[in-house]
């Protein structure tokens, strides 16, 4: 251990010893089945705990509990501050066992129990309490009518927004806390009830919070979590009649695969997928920003951000200084574990993601590109990548079209700021892009056309609550946050009254 590692709390360590069920209905449940899955620590590959395998009868016990929840009325039916506070008291909760929860990320998922602290639970409290706010805004409009029979009939109309109803909440591994937070409080906002599915790989942080939301006086079946895989537990969520909308998070091709499967239903759907992030440096831009805003858009959380910059494209006369200044900086990152506090680098999530980045990688060297490393970390059985740049990779390969999620960025020489947009346009994806220029014509001008659901001009990664985010093209449909992100779990209803 070294002197900048964590002591690791004891209830964290009681936390991991526990047997844990599924969260159904207000208390602990046991699975059907009674199968378990592993859970590791990626930082030594040893395993830390184990979660329940749910099946599709687990899965129909706790939609059944949800609808059942959202039928009686206890929680859509409360006056929304009655909501507010409940959510409010439930941010509290989180911010009173901070501590607890960053760990248990860090053990479970690898990244830096820095950016646990920060991101996995200073951010989610940002959310989660302009999320609870929200509750008590939710409003419709009255409208005028020209309905013109019978003649001399007088009408009036308003909208109102009902919750649509139970929610799956379908969660990836690479911020399993706050994306978690992120499909459980718009829909508790909303008055809906939730069955959300942490990712397989990382499953103990959303199993506390829910024991924390019983604690903050979310009623019974409002708040259910089911733990398991994503072909048996998270199909079966996805597919169940009685779920109105899924809000999912992760890959695009198991995002079409909900899609479809809901197409059959017409189940709601928000979808934010993957991306091939562009960032295009213009050669009046300021190395010193780009080198630290790319730096942090590349390499946070090992790569493993959906908005993550991935292919970096620098007109020629800054392209030397900038290659070097990226050079320079990777090969200072340190590379430990997530409780090293001292570390830049720590572990991806799993070995098969590990292997997956390395594949990448292993491609691009075959094909001759050129790459630059940082510390390859301690070795043992850590799933460690070391932090690469790939230079002036071919547009062909596959590390310049796929999302690699991982420590890996390229660089690429361009001509002119036309042949970076149509370079950085090239992509299947269209999640986020950033601008790099002290030119204020040329931001105007680009980010109007970069084909992207978010644009940053010198910044990259950089998201708020109050900020709608989501994707173009194959990296999703629909957004999250902002003012308006409760429509996406409430039907609007129009009544119309003749007087
Ligand atoms: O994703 P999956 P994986 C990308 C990233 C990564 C790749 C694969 O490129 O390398 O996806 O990661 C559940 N029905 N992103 O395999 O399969 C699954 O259990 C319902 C980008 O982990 O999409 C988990 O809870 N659910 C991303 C969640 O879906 C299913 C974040 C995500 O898993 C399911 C993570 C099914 N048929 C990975 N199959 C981002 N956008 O931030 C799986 N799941």
């Amino acid at each position: 251990m070294s002197e900048q590692s964590v002591a690791v709390l004891e209830s964290v360590k009681s936390f991991l010893a526990r047997h844990h069920g599924l969260y159904i209905d207000g208390r602990w449940q046991e699975s059907t089945s009674g199968a378990r899955l592993a859970v590791f620590n990626p930082a030594d590959g040893r395993q830390i705990a184990s979660s329940a395998d749910a099946d599709e009868k687990d899965v129909d016990i706790a939609v059944t509990s949800a609808w059942r929840a959202f039928t009686r009325g206890v929680w859509a039916n409360m006056l929304p501050a009655g909501r507010e506070k409940i959510l409010l008291r439930f941010a509290d909760l989180l911010e009173q066992n901070a501590e607890e929860l960053a760990q248990l990320e860090t053990l479970e998922q690898g990244k830096s129990i820095n950016i646990a602290r920060a991101f996995e639970v200073g951010c989610t409290l940002n959310w989660m309490r302009y999320t609870a706010g929200l509750t008590t805004k939710i409003s419709g409009r009255t409208l005028d009518v020209s309905i013109p029979m019978p003649e001399g009939a007088r009408y009036q109309a308003w909208t109102r927004k009902a919750p649509v109803g139970v929610v799956a909440g379908i969660v990836p591994w690479n911020f399993p806390l706050l994306i978690g937070m992120w499909k459980v409080m718009p829909a508790l906002a909303a008055g809906c009830s939730i069955v959300v599915k942490p990712s397989e790989t990382t499953p103990l942080t959303l199993l506390r919070m829910a024991e924390l939301a019983s604690e903050a006086g979310v009623p019974d079946g409002v708040f259910n979590v089911v733990t398991g895989s994503g072909a048996g537990c998270g199909r079966a969520l996805t597919a169940h009649p009685l779920i109105a909308k899924v809000s999912f998070t992760g890959s695009t091709a198991t995002g079409k695969g909900i899609a479809r499967a809901a197409a059959d239903r017409l189940t709601r759907v928000t979808l934010e997928l993957g991306g091939k992030n562009p960032a295009i440096v213009l050669k009046d831009a300021d190395p010193a920003m780009v080198i630290e805003g790319l730096m942090a858009g590349s390499f946070l959380n090992q790569g493993q951000v959906c908005a993550a910059s991935s292919r970096i494209y620098i007109e020629s006369p800054l392209f030397d200084t900038l290659a070097s200044g990226f050079e320079q900086a990777v090969k200072s990152l340190s590379v430990g574990a997530g409780m090293d506090t001292g570390t830049h680098i720590n572990p991806v999530v799993s070995k098969a993601h590990q292997q997956k980045v390395a594949g990448y990688l292993d491609d691009a060297r075959r094909s001759n590109a050129e790459l630059v490393s940082g510390s390859g970390g301690p070795g043992g059985e850590g799933y460690y990548i070391a932090p690469t740049l790939v230079i002036n990779p071919s547009a062909g390969l596959r590390l310049s079209r796929e999302e690699v999620f991982g420590p890996v960025v390229n660089l690429v020489r361009v001509k002119s700021a036309e042949e970076a947009l149509e370079l950085a346009n090239d992509t299947d994806y269209g999640l986020t892009a950033s601008l790099w220029t002290t030119n204020l014509s040329a931001a105007m001008d680009y980010t109007a056309r970069i084909q992207a659901g978010t644009v940053w001009v010198n910044s990259h990664t950089l998201i708020d609550a109050n900020m709608p985010f989501g994707g173009m093209k194959q990296s999703g449909t629909g957004r999250d946050f902002g003012p308006d992100w409760l429509d996406a779990y409430t039907e609007t209803k129009s009544v119309c009254v003749r007087y």
